[in-house]
């Protein structure tokens, strides 16, 4: 079965791909192509494994006929649309679980940086702006210890943030959801609230939902004129969920303290942005998934997906196993 891999994954992947009697490798001669040779390159392939964020939408399902598995590099699936995917019988793979630690050790990372000012005071060293005369009441952060986690969204990403919090800092951990998780709930002794309860309550609060365009700007001005003034904002998950000009007027405006994070919208983040200018933010250029054992464990989970369509067996982590009822 023809497979066409936009980008070479990490060894373990590459392992099982190339090891396959059953997949016929199509890889792209050029790292950058344009949108018609990546169409090209698609119509070519029954099976699309996708590294990055190429949309597969209805236009693409159209003119991409052939194509009938989308195994992708990555948790979310916002950038596939789904129920036109199981309309048309294409599976659509993600890969779970594997990310999980490594991105929410980027959001309790810039839980801290935030909370410490990591990034503005990084840069007064590289500037020369280490003042040897202290002020102590000068820059000061603020303590975790003790304060209360709202995690919006608590699936597996939020799950360990809310566990490495409850356990380094001892905070509070509140959650709003799709769905109450009673299991959660005792183990962390974490409260379900309301999402206005949680926007209210967190002292950090940190976004781990799965994105949906519905969804885009749901945190805005609004939402920030309910947040506590000591409020730290961290967004791990998709840069949509945040109106960035709101948060900017929050976070200069003294709304809410601070803001950390590893997506933005659009991504890349504009040079220019007026967030990259403010003192108590740190970016991160969406890092959460990065490191060896998180996206070893990526190409070797989306090369499973990939094998178990050609070899006819049930995919490991299928986005959307109604096409096979
Ligand atoms: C990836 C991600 O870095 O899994 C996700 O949803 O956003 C990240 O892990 C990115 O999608 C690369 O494909």
């Amino acid at each position: 079965m023809k497979v066409f891999l936009n980008k070479t994954i990490p060894q373990a992947g590459m392992r099982l791909l190339q090891g396959s009697t059953k997949v016929e490798l199509i890889q792209p001669t050029s790292e950058n192509l344009s949108k018609e040779e990546w169409l090209d390159y698609c119509r070519q392939a029954a099976i699309i494994a996708n590294v990055g964020k190429n949309t597969f939408d209805k236009d693409f399902f159209d003119q991409c006929p052939n194509v009938k598995a989308i195994a992708l590099f990555s948790v979310g699936y916002d950038h596939v649309a789904i129920e036109e995917a199981s309309k048309r019988k294409i599976a659509v793979t993600n890969t779970p679980n594997v990310l999980s630690k490594a991105t929410s050790d980027v959001a309790f990372l810039l839980m801290q940086a935030v909370a410490r000012k990591a990034s503005y005071n990084f840069d007064k060293v590289r500037t020369g702006k280490w003042d040897a005369d202290l002020d102590p009441t000068e820059d000061l952060g603020q303590q975790l210890y003790g304060k209360t986690l709202g995690v919006f969204g608590l699936g597996r990403i939020g799950y360990e943030m809310a566990k490495k919090s409850k356990y380094a800092f001892d905070m509070d951990i509140i959650y709003h959801n799709r769905n109450r998780n009673h299991q959660i709930e005792k183990e962390l002794d974490a409260q379900y609230v309301s999402f206005n309860e949680l926007v209210q309550l967190a002292d950090v609060l940190s976004i781990h939902a799965n994105y949906s365009y519905e969804q885009e700007n749901l945190f805005n001005r609004a939402v920030f004129e309910q947040m506590k003034s000591n409020a730290i904002l961290i967004n791990t998950a998709r840069g949509g969920f945040i109106n960035e000009d709101d948060v900017y007027e929050a976070l200069t405006s003294g709304k809410i303290w601070g803001a950390g994070l590893d997506v933005t919208n659009p991504e890349p983040m504009k040079t220019t942005s007026a967030l990259l200018s403010l003192s108590n933010v740190c970016i991160l250029p969406h890092i959460g998934s990065a490191t060896e054992e998180a996206r070893n464990g990526m190409a070797e989970l989306m090369a499973q997906n990939v094998l178990a369509f050609a070899e006819n067996r049930e995919m490991p982590t299928i986005v959307n196993p109604e096409i096979y009822l």
